[in-house]
């Protein structure tokens, strides 16, 4: 719990997102972005790299200057150009990936480490003479020598860096390697770690935990989890998992937001919220067997780890199905202000249970047989 209680979230919507295959978005349209996630209470935004394009550019100069409670980071290569126009934007904070393939290679294969040390050595250096808050990551962490990471990383944290980032660019890792990663960094650098993790094979959130549990500070995520190919750590199912530790945990969030978070970005980039999202996802506080139905109508905890209120939500018994119990059925009664005795009201249940066999019925046709009575 301990090491659970001081992280940031660096919300890379805006970066990582960008790397979504439908996601374009305007100037207008990263400002809302921004805005939204800092009345959240993201403590980081990660853009798009300046030398992408123009308006790239501009658009890092624009929302480094909008006054936002969040820090502004950009994303640039590990080159002292692209720091330099980094630092030209005005933003808060700059991370720095070694992320070409050739580089990726002699790493893996331990080659060239001095060159790296050197190059990421002139960089840092650099970028902390301007002031600015210093990442230095490497790309596709998991599968390159942990030897040669630890000492690339030991050097940078000798100069002062203020973070460095473990990136699970395939997500390949598995909660356990993370944790056992993360743990032996801490051991050996007194920088804080960030967390990056991609989604591929579903363990992008609990690698994100086992991040946090093992000392990680800073955690990477985006809204709705896009990004390049199926994405990276959600926002929100990084909340969800939080919270289902401790609802202080995120208490500091401004948790009725992720709705309209969760939604902006699914308008933007032309996607439903998926219908078993956390939190947001339709389904995620209707409860549908009697069973179920009865236990949550006398204690809504016997079902539910996250409390729908807490964001700006209500919980659903769905009744109008051959799954329904009469404890559901009386409450939907009682919602029509309707009095009935338990003997009718188990009669209209059974009712409902032999014309739900017949087919699909809406909360209508329960309605009228409730009605009726
Ligand atoms: C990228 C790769 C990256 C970088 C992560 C990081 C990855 O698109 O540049 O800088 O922490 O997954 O490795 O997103
Ligand atoms: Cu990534």
């Amino acid at each position: 719990m301990m090491s659970l209680q001081n992280f940031s979230i660096i919300e890379s919507t805006l970066r990582e997102g960008e790397q979504f295959v439908n996601a374009f978005f305007s100037t207008e349209e990263k400002i809302q972005i921004a805005t939204l996630l800092d009345a959240f209470g993201a403590e980081y935004l990660e853009l798009t790299s300046p030398l992408a394009s123009p308006e790239s550019y501009s658009d890092c100069c624009k929302i480094a200057k909008l006054g936002l409670e969040a820090k502004i980071l950009t994303h640039t290569r590990c080159t002292l150009t692209d720091a330099q126009k980094a630092v030209d934007t005005g933003v808060d904070g700059v991370d720095v990936v070694i992320g070409t393939s050739s580089y990726l290679r002699e790493f893996s294969h331990g080659k060239e480490i001095d060159e790296i040390i050197d190059l990421a050595s002139k960089v840092v250096t650099y970028l902390l003479s301007q002031g600015v808050e210093v990442r230095f990551s490497t790309e596709d962490s998991l599968r390159s020598d942990m030897a040669d990471i630890f000492r690339v990383y030991e050097a940078v944290d000798q100069l002062g860096v203020h973070r460095v980032g473990i990136a699970d660019t395939v997500g390949v890792g598995t909660p356990h390697q993370i944790y056992a990663i993360i743990k032996e960094l801490r051991g050996r650098i007194a920088a804080d770690i960030e967390f990056h993790g991609h989604n591929d094979s579903g363990c992008a959130i609990a690698n994100a935990y086992a991040a946090l549990e093992a000392g990680a500070t800073h955690i990477d995520t985006s809204v709705l989890g896009i990004g390049e190919r199926n994405g990276i750590t959600p926002l929100g199912g990084l909340v969800a998992r939080l919270y289902a530790t401790d609802p202080a945990l995120v208490k500091k969030y401004n948790l009725p937001l992720l709705r309209r978070l969760d939604a902006l970005i699914a308008r933007l980039v032309r996607v439903d919220i998926p219908f078993n999202n956390y939190i947001t996802g339709f389904a995620s506080f209707t409860h549908k067997a009697g069973i179920h139905a009865k236990a949550v109508l006398n204690n809504p905890s016997t079902y539910e780890i996250l409390k729908p209120e807490d964001f700006g939500l209500t919980r659903y018994i769905h009744v109008a199905h051959r799954l329904t119990g009469w404890n559901a059925v009386k409450d939907r009664a009682e919602q029509l202000g309707l009095d009935l005795s338990d003997e009718q009201v188990k009669y209209i249940t059974g009712r409902i249970k032999q014309m739900a066999d017949n087919g699909s019925m809406t909360l209508d046709d329960v309605d009228s047989l409730l009605l009726a009575d």
